[in-house]
C-alpha cells in the first residue's frame, strides 16, 4: 500500500470524531455508531485522562471500535500509542509534539496515516518534512476536554499558515461547535476535529450531521 493521497486525506478530515471511554456517560461504541450514522468521516481512539482504560481493556475496546470503523469504511486512527496502532493494524496514528520522534514513528508505521499536532509554522514544516499526512492545529477555541493545551490560536491561525505556504491537509481542533464551525471553515481548515460536541451531545448522530452539513 502507498501513502494516502492528499485529496483523499482532505476528504477524510471533514468531520473527525475523537473519543475514548471517558468522553461519554454512554458506551463509546454506541456513541461511535451513532456518530457514524450522522456522517463522521474519520475516528481517533483517544483513551486518555481520568479513569482511562489501560492494558488488555484498552486493547479490547480499541479492537471493538476498529471493527465498527472498518464496517463503516472510515479510517481508524490511534492517539499516541504506536504499539497499539500496530497491534490493532489501525489505519493510522496521531502524535503531538511530545509523543516521540516523528521520523522514527513514520518508519515504524510504514504507509499508515500519520497525523501530527502543530502550533507554529516551524512545527508544521518540520512535521511535513518527516512525513505527516495531515496536521492537527489548535486549540482554535477554548476547550475543557484537555487541561494541558497550548494557548488558543483562533481559526485565523490556520488562514495564516495557508498564507505562509502550508498547503497540506489541516484539521482544526479545540472547542469546536456547530455554532463556531463556520469560522473554522472560513479559516481554510480542511476539517473539524471534535470530541465533546459529539460525545456529550444528547443526540450524537444529529450533532455529527449538523457538523457535516457545514461542508455542504
Ligand atoms: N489534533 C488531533 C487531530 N488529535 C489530537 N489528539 C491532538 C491534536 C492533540 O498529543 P496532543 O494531540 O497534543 O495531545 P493528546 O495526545 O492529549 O491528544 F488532528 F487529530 F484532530
Ligand atoms: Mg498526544
Amino acid at each position: 500500500m502507498a501513502r494516502i493521497n492528499i485529496d483523499q486525506m482532505r476528504d477524510f478530515l471533514k468531520v473527525y470524531f475523537i473519543a475514548g471511554s471517558n468522553n461519554s456517560s454512554n458506551p463509546i461504541s454506541d456513541v461511535l455508531q451513532q456518530a457514524i450514522k450522522g456522517g463522521i468521516t474519520i475516528f481517533q481512539y483517544r483513551e486518555k485522562g481520568s479513569n482511562a482504560l489501560t492494558g488488555e481493556e484498552k486493547i479490547a475496546l480499541g479492537r471493538e471500535l476498529k471493527e465498527i470503523c472498518m464496517a463503516a469504511n472510515i479510517p481508524f486512527i490511534v492517539n499516541d500509542d504506536v504499539e497499539l496502532a500496530l497491534a490493532l493494524d489501525a489505519d493510522g496514528i496521531h502524535i503531538g509534539q511530545g509523543d516521540g520522534n516523528a521520523s522514527e514513528i513514520r518508519h515504524k508505521i510504514g504507509d499508515k496515516i500519520l497525523g501530527i499536532s502543530a502550533h507554529s509554522l516551524e512545527e508544521a514544516q518540520r512535521a511535513l518534512a518527516v512525513g505527516a499526512d495531515y496536521l492537527g492545529v489548535g486549540p482554535v477555541f477554548p476547550t475543557t476536554t484537555k487541561d494541558d493545551t497550548e494557548e488558543v490560536c483562533g481559526p485565523q491561525f490556520i488562514a495564516q499558515l495557508r498564507s505562509e505556504g502550508v498547503e497540506a491537509p489541516i484539521v482544526a481542533i479545540g472547542g469546536i461547535t456547530k455554532e463556531n464551525a463556520p469560522e473554522v471553515v472560513s479559516g481554510r481548515a480542511d476539517g473539524l476535529a471534535i470530541i465533546s460536541a459529539i460525545s456529550k451531545a444528547a443526540d450524537p448522530a444529529d450533532a455529527a450531521k449538523q457538523l457535516q452539513l457545514i461542508w455542504e
